[in-house]
């Protein structure tokens, strides 16, 4: 029997700086993402969209924009990941701005705590995500979720199903980055996060970082893949709210999606920060399936198992 995946719409952009993020779960669906994962074999089963607070666009207070409609937006989709993920379904979460990242990584580790299965996360991002409130330039908690993850923000995101932190610094590989804050950076030094940045990926080339992200993965691990759609360099997926130049070419990223595919062991993904309100003739959603397509295992051969 095939797996099947399930996918849960996050339409918002309250963590992010620009509005749109909100169409993003449409624009997929548009797209033809279930049609593709269909072709590869895979049942899949749309739950439709969450139903979230609407997004105020107010200025930060204490050091955060929309902190409570953050906070009911991640309550939705972690209980909504639970659900998938106790049904034994591999969930595919559609955002959304990144601050969905929070529930999504978060259900996801406690499921994995539970079952007392070793986690992986790979953060495929332009940017680190680490921000805290003191830190932050901007209060957009699309900025901060990682650190959130962490157990460094806000009650009501770091503890969101359970009191410890959700997740370890060494459970997360960070592939692409190239937009750290000042003050971000040296938090992410503090707390030895495992960062491949584009000057790695440059030097040593994407199949050696990832060999080098992917080293020691248990053999039983869950591997949660977070796509930031602004991993991506613009030239490729310009329809994001926070575009970066100098990122992975689209080769390049479709050689990351084979590798983590190969491992056979990706149990849950985010696809977040796709803005067709900046896209053009939804390229950039169309892009990210064919990603997508890769990461669940789309080759042009077949290839035998490494190692
Ligand atoms: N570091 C900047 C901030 O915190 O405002 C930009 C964050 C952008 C986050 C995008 C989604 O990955
Ligand atoms: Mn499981
Ligand atoms: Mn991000
Ligand atoms: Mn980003």
């Amino acid at each position: 029997m095939s797996m099947e995946i399930a996918l849960v719409g996050a339409p918002t952009d309250i963590g992010a700086g620009a509005r749109g993020a909100s169409m993003g779960p449409q624009a997929l669906r548009v797209a033809g993402l279930a049609a593709a994962l269909e072709r590869q074999g895979y049942r899949v089963l749309d739950t439709g969209d969450l139903a979230g607070p609407g997004n105020p666009w107010q200025p930060p207070v204490h050091g955060y924009r929309h902190l409570e409609q953050v906070q009911s937006w991640n309550a939705l989709v972690f209980q909504a990941v639970t659900a998938q993920l106790r049904e034994g379904r591999l969930p595919l979460v559609l955002g959304g701005d990144h601050s969905l990242g929070v529930g999504s990584v978060g259900a996801v580790a406690r499921h994995c705590r539970r079952a007392g299965r070793p986690l992986r996360v790979f953060w495929l991002d332009a940017h680190t995500d680490f921000n805290t409130a003191w830190l932050t330039p901007s209060g957009n908690l699309h900025g901060m979720p990682v650190a959130c993850l962490c157990g460094f923000g806000p009650a009501g995101l770091v503890d969101l199903g359970g009191s410890e932190p959700a997740l370890r610094p060494e459970e997360l590989r960070m592939i692409g980055i190239r937009s750290v804050d000042a003050g971000e950076r040296e938090f992410v030094h503090e707390q030895r996060l495992d960062v491949y940045d584009m000057r790695t990926i440059d030097e040593r080339g994407m199949r050696a970082v990832m060999e080098a992200a992917l080293g020691g993965l248990p053999a039983d691990a869950h591997v949660h893949v977070s796509f930031d759609v602004d991993f991506l360099d613009p030239d490729y997926a310009p329809g994001v709210g926070t575009t970066v130049r100098g990122g992975p070419t689209w080769r390049e990223a479709q050689l990351c999606m084979e590798m983590l595919a190969d491992t056979g062991r990706v149990g849950s993904v985010d696809i977040v920060e796709l803005n067709p309100a900046l896209d053009v003739r939804n390229g950039t959603a169309l892009v990210a399936v064919e990603l997508v397509e890769s990461l669940f295992g789309k080759s042009t051969l077949v290839r035998r198992p490494r190692g």
